[in-house]
């Protein structure tokens, strides 16, 4: 593949591949804005990145009852542009799986998610216009045709009909943070699919054909499962620590508490919501807890030279504090779930033994069962309707 072209990526990345560019920031970087900027948006790609000339760019809708539409991106323009605040987010926390069973791919950290308003034109919209009948069990496919990719000639990622058709939700965007998109995130134009998955908004987008009936049958990665990262973890005083992270509740609504523990789950202390935005943002929080240090333990002291005790020791609550508030985390939004739409968790389904007794544990389903699994909560047998609603 020919990555002579390249742009100049954001230096504020750690970079895990460079060819092609696979870079992502510390989460502890990431919390600090409620809306990403530019240069901490981590780059996920599977092969070069190319720079386009807007005045020749256009894409093409195959499938609806016009046959083959081409819309040129001045013509995009020119319909009524829609805002939307969305995280985007691939697979986080890969490594910490890793270091419990090897995963494929990346070995991504928790910088893999970005908080951003994308402006562009709503893809239902488009999809009226050429004629497009809804029909069940359809996808819609997205390709760009922009370069090799790894895999495969060119990239694709297909949504169901019924998500692209959703209210003021899937967009073609090519404005990022109200600035034009830029070639590193997929401009001129790319698709946004709120609550899904990063790998199905596809950078560079220049064809969309429906039709595939057969995808259906399949289940494929698409809805972001429930999630929450700690961030940071900062000693203010010396037993109160300050802790701040991000969590996600993908397609199935809004986060609605955040609760953490810092001994295994015996108390809990909420944490404070401090930012959401509309439907489809992430959700930033921070708490302070109290953390005795036990008699002739070493002192919490992270702003001195870290003795290697104390510093396994940050690291340890540090991942305490993850685990816990994943749980609750969790059963606070599937209550709300069941709630408002009659579905509850069925963890018996769940083949994995070990996937299913920490699902057990925590009501449903811990992050383990998520980011193994990643992705199919919404629409997937992991719900069933409870017969009573
Ligand atoms: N054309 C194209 N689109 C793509 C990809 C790609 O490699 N090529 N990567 C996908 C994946 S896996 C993710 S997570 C997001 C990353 O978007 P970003 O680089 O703007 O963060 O783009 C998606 N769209
Ligand atoms: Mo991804």
């Amino acid at each position: 593949m020919d990555y002579s072209a390249e742009p100049i990526h954001s230096a504020l990345l750690n970079v895990q591949q460079s060819q092609p560019f696979n870079a992502e920031p510390p989460a502890s970087a990431l919390v600090e804005f409620s809306i990403t900027p530019e240069d901490l948006v981590y780059c996920r790609n599977h092969g070069p990145v190319r720079e386009f000339d807007d005045s020749a760019y256009s894409i093409v809708i195959k499938g609806g009852d016009k046959g083959k539409v081409q819309f040129s991106l001045t013509e995009l323009k020119a319909f009524p542009k829609t805002r939307i605040v969305a995280a985007l987010q691939a697979s986080i926390r890969r490594k910490e799986m890793g270091a419990i069973r090897p995963v494929h791919g990346v070995p991504w950290a928790d910088g893999v998610i970005a908080n951003c308003r994308w402006g562009g034109v709503l893809l239902s919209e488009l999809l009226k216009l050429v004629g497009l009948n809804m029909q069940e069990n359809l996808h819609i496919c997205f390709e760009s045709h922009s370069t090799l990719c790894q895999d495969d000639t060119f990239y694709g990622a297909s949504i169901p009909l019924a998500k692209a058709m959703e209210n003021g939700s899937v967009i073609l965007a090519y404005e990022m943070n109200d600035e034009p998109l830029s070639a590193d995130h997929g401009g001129p134009l790319r698709v946004v699919v709120p609550g899904y998955l990063g790998a199905r908004w596809v950078k560079w987008v220049q064809s969309k054909e429906t039709a595939k009936p057969l995808w259906d049958q399949y289940p494929s990665m698409t809805a972001l499962p429930l999630n929450s990262v700690v961030a940071t973890v900062n000693c203010e005083e010396d037993d109160e620590l300050f802790v701040k992270g991000y969590a996600i509740a993908g397609a199935t609504g809004k986060v609605q508490a955040i609760e953490i523990s810092v001994d295994y789950g015996k108390t809990w202390h909420n944490a404070r919501i401090i930012y959401q935005e509309g439907r489809w943002s992430w959700t930033l929080w921070e708490a302070e807890v109290t953390c005795k240090v036990e008699e002739g333990k070493s002192k919490f002291n992270f702003d001195n030279t870290l003795s290697p005790s104390i510093y396994h020791l940050s690291l340890m609550l540090g991942k305490l504090v993850h685990y816990t508030v994943d749980a609750v985390l969790l059963s606070t939004v599937v209550a709300g779930i069941r709630r408002s739409s009659g579905l509850s968790p069925d963890a018996s389904v769940i083949p994995d033994p070990t996937v299913r007794s920490v699902a057990e544990k925590f009501l449903g389903v811990g992050e383990t069962v998520f980011d193994v699994i990643q992705a199919t909560a919404v629409n997937s047998s992991y719900f069933k309707k409870s017969s009573s609603s």
